[in-house]
């Protein structure tokens, strides 16, 4: 424990000591973020506390509710959740029921969807989950879908780009600001761990195959130091794959797979991990009590010796292939 701590850490330290549940965990871990002078003598004490917000932030999300079945709370499953919110007949079914098979009801008069619906899209070797919502108007959120975007990992918000997709686009942002949610398109590591109000999103242009691709490029600029856009068609399916592309990188996570000695690695279920993650947290990912158990890894990684042994404390990265000797 570095010397230099102040006081006002030591009293958030002492509440997350003294918290009895995971939702006064995580506030006095963020607490303890955004107290912590920052300089190089704390940085690695800043790494550990990120780390540990985004974990207890999944394992809240991951729990089942406590007051009864919420219909608006969408437990996470696979690598990530993106949840599509936006305003009536944009499209938001269809781009989840196309990509998804999830069973969304697609239909050209608006208000048909009444509550959130999950399903899982399949992008290169992981599963990423898509949520599809019921609309927003400018008078009108439903209760409860707050709830449902900030415990997702990613808000798309969907507005057809074949129609006034400006008026969509400043309602929607105005909507998150109004109700303190600060939008960025940046990856879940970048954003600041000691606000839970900080949230990565990106914009959805759909219907590109009924819009003139200047429509877009102006939407584009226009919005262009607020959020990032991208342009789809659920019809035609155009530009869904570089969706899911950007939305797995702006998880910040990585995928690590394992081998046996003497044998292949395992191409087919890779582990998916925090991006800051080490050999000592996928040895915990896979069990429990490995991290004790092991001895020493190998690694196979591009530009390094096949099968080099490496430390515990070895970071990991995208694609990385690792051997566990316990
Ligand atoms: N041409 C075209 N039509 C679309 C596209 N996406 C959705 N639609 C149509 O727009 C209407 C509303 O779609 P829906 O998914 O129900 O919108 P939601 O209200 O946002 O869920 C339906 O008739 C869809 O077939 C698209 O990318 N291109
Ligand atoms: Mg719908």
């Amino acid at each position: 424990m570095p010397a230099n701590l102040t006081p006002d850490y030591d009293r958030a330290d002492a509440k997350y000591r003294a918290a009895t549940d995971d939702e006064a965990r995580l506030l006095a871990l963020r607490e303890m973020f955004s107290v912590i002078p920052k300089h190089k003598g704390t940085e690695k004490l800043q790494a550990d506390l990120k780390q540990r917000i985004s974990l207890l932030r999944k394992t809240i999300a991951r729990a089942p509710a406590k007051s009864g079945p919420d219909p608006f709370y969408i437990p996470r499953s696979g690598a990530g959740q993106v949840v599509f919110v936006g305003p009536p007949n944009v499209g938001k079914s269809l781009l989840v029921g196309r990509t998804t098979h999830a069973p969304v009801k697609v239909a050209d008069y608006p208000f048909t969807t009444a509550l959130p619906v999950p399903g899982m899209a399949h992008w290169e070797d992981i599963q990423l989950e898509l949520v599809d919502t019921p609309p927003v108007t400018a008078d009108h959120i439903p209760p409860g879908l707050m709830g449902t975007i900030r415990s997702s990992d990613i808000l798309a918000l969907v507005v057809d780009a074949s129609t006034d997709p400006l008026e969509q686009t400043d309602l929607l942002l105005t909507l998150m600001a109004q109700r303190e949610l600060i939008l960025h398109s940046v990856p879940r590591a970048q954003l600041d761990p000691s606000t839970p109000h900080e949230h990565t999103a990106i914009l959805v242009a759909n219907k590109a195959d009924l819009a003139p691709a200047e429509a877009i490029d102006t939407l584009r600029d226009l919005y262009a130091d607020k959020i990032e856009l991208l342009a789809v068609s659920a019809e035609t399916g155009t530009g869904i794959d570089r969706m899911l592309a950007r939305c797995w990188q702006l998880l910040s996570s990585i995928r690590v797979y394992t081998k046996e000695p003497g044998q292949p690695p395992d191409m087919k279920k890779p582990f998916v991990l925090e991006s800051t993650s080490t050999v000592d947290d996928l040895a915990r990912e896979i069990h429990r009590e490995l991290p004790d158990k092991m001895r020493f890894a190998k690694l196979w990684r591009d530009g390094i010796p096949p099968g080099q042994q490496v430390h515990r404390t070895e970071s990991l990265r995208d694609k990385d292939v690792v051997e566990i000797h316990e």
